[in-house]
């Protein structure tokens, strides 16, 4: 069998991976048949610890819960106790980071290594069915926290194998994976498709755009996906290289078989750039974390600047109007709303959110599209407290909440501003308590630690009002025209 996984100069085998995987699944049972929706907790960045423990907790049929690594210790602490987890597997260095969350909260937090030995080796794994949930994963939305989308084994089963045909995978592929894997771009449309078919992953702890570059230009993949972020950067740096070593990465972009882009919305400059150094058309895609992917460019055939595509084969999508009339005429916008095999259950201990989500079978993605000739073309979000900056979707009410315990902010109301590397950048204004002052600098350090970093305001303003409507709500768009 292939090489499933490289990590630095480590190449790791199917054979080896799974032979880990199993006794990882031994060690968490001990002498349990199953762990029977028992959540765990995933802490630590690509590599083979982290798919080790992912699989190792499905096979012994855990819930999985993928957390960002560079959560903050109150988000960490909401995370475990919102999703009921029971124990944590984590890299040393995370382990060090999260140990006083861990023990306030009576959890046990483990490596990998402790779990691998500690099993019966004649100790049968469960039957684990595809109906049941395999993961838990944390999106921000219109409410203030976080809600944890729960997502089945056969909602996986679908989105994996939906993209494998779609986007031609095979055995015979490489993919870098630099994507945070607390997300379903870096989760699903990489690293499980990847190791579905056979594929090789060269895992990176996170992005590092040089060596990146270094590695595409001698040729080690075939496939890249990213956010359109990750593609600003990349043509910054490619433009900053000498022009033999510029040829050669430009060259060996071209030469991979796909270069995807999606997560946010990619400006048509940006498609347009990368084709003139590259020769590849972006091959734009949309998806949720509750939908797993749904509208894509073709593989074959236009892939249109500005469009996210054409509703994947098993999916259906339609647009609805606010009274949840399906939108007759594809030129008028409407909200997508998706049906599909790949739909996750619901969120997790959040029966209000579920009830606001659904509408007769219909998930409510809270984009609003319109349809051109068979291809989506997203105008904007339902909500303007929905911010996406590089990639990452962010509640402007969570970063509110969080703001307003800063002593010397009365009131405040956070936005997204346009920006061309981030697509969004999180803005906040702000109304001061009497004789207090605030900068951004000062803003920032006090952030840190109590948000992650993606979530902290890189604008600040100061006034003496926010703009309000006769109600006295805030006006976000007028702030934002403001800003
Ligand atoms: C990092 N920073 C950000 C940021 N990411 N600021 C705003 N928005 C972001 N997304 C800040 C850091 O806090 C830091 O600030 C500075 O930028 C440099 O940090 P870094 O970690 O060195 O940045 P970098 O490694 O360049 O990260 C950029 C990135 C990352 C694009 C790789 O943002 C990322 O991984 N984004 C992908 C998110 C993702 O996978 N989304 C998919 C969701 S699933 P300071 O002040 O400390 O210097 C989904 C479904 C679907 O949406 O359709 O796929
Ligand atoms: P998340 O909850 O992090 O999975 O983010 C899902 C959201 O990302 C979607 O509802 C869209 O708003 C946005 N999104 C994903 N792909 C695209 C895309 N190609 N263009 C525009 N928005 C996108």
């Amino acid at each position: 069998m292939g090489i499933a996984l490289v990590e630095g100069v480590a190449r790791y085998s199917y054979a080896a991976l799974d032979s880990r995987i199993e006794a990882l699944a031994r060690g968490l049972l001990v002498e349990k048949d199953d762990l029977d929706r028992e959540r765990v907790a995933v802490l630590m960045p690509a590599g083979r610890n982290y798919v080790t423990a992912l699989h190792g907790i499905w096979r012994a049929g855990g819930i999985a819960v993928p957390l960002n690594v560079g959560a903050t210790a109150p988000e960490f602490e909401y995370y475990l106790g919102k999703a009921g987890v029971t124990r944590v597997i984590a890299s040393r260095q995370q382990l060090i980071a999260t140990d006083p969350v861990c023990r306030r909260l009576g959890m046990e937090a483990l490596e990998v290594n402790d779990l691998l030995g500690a099993g019966r080796r004649q100790q049968p794994l469960p039957t684990v069915e595809r109906s049941r949930p395999a993961m838990i994963v944390f999106t921000s939305g219109t409410t203030s926290k976080p809600k944890g989308a729960v997502i089945t084994h056969k909602a996986i089963h679908t989105q994996v194998t939906t993209l494998i045909k779609a986007w031609r995978w095979t055995r015979k592929d490489s993919i870098p994976l630099f994507l945070p894997l607390h997300h379903l771009h870096g989760l699903i449309n990489v690293l499980s498709c990847a190791l579905w078919c056979g594929a090789t992953v060269h895992a990176f702890p996170k992005l590092d755009v040089a060596r990146l570059c270094e590695q595409a230009g001698s040729g080690a993949f075939s496939v890249f996906m990213a956010v359109p972020t990750v593609y600003v950067k990349l043509m910054e740096h490619i433009e900053s290289l000498a022009a033999q070593q510029r040829k050669a990465v430009c060259r060996e972009f071209g030469r991979m078989r796909l270069n995807v882009s999606g997560s946010a919305a990619c400006p048509v400059r940006v498609f347009e750039r990368w084709k003139q150094l590259t020769g590849q058309a972006l091959l734009e895609r949309y998806g949720a974390t509750e939908t797993g992917m749904t509208i894509s460019n073709p593989y074959d055939g236009e892939r249109r600047a500005g469009f996210v595509g054409q509703v994947l084969p098993g999916v259906e999508a339609q647009l609805f109007d606010d009274n949840h009339r399906p939108v007759r005429n594809d030129a008028t916008p409407g909200e997508i709303r998706i049906r599909s095999g790949g739909v996750f259950q619901g969120y997790w201990d959040d029966e209000r959110a579920n009830r606001a989500s659904f509408h007769d079978g219909w998930f409510r993605t809270g984009d609003i599209a319109v349809v051109e000739d068979g291809y989506y073309r997203i105008l904007g979000r339902s909500s303007i407290d929905i911010i996406k900056s590089g990639g990452y979707k962010l509640s402007a009410l969570e970063i509110e909440g969080v703001l307003l315990d800063h002593e010397a902010i009365r009131e405040t109301a956070v936005i997204g501003l346009p920006d061309a590397t981030w697509g969004e950048i999180v803005a906040a204004a702000v109304t001061l308590k009497h004789g207090a002052s605030l900068d951004l600098a000062g803003l920032k350090e006090w952030c840190a630690g109590r948000i992650s970093g993606y979530k902290v305001p890189r604008r600040l303003k100061v006034m003496r009002d926010l703009p309000r409507n006769a109600m006295g709500k805030v006006v976000k768009t007028a702030l934002r025209d403001l800003l």
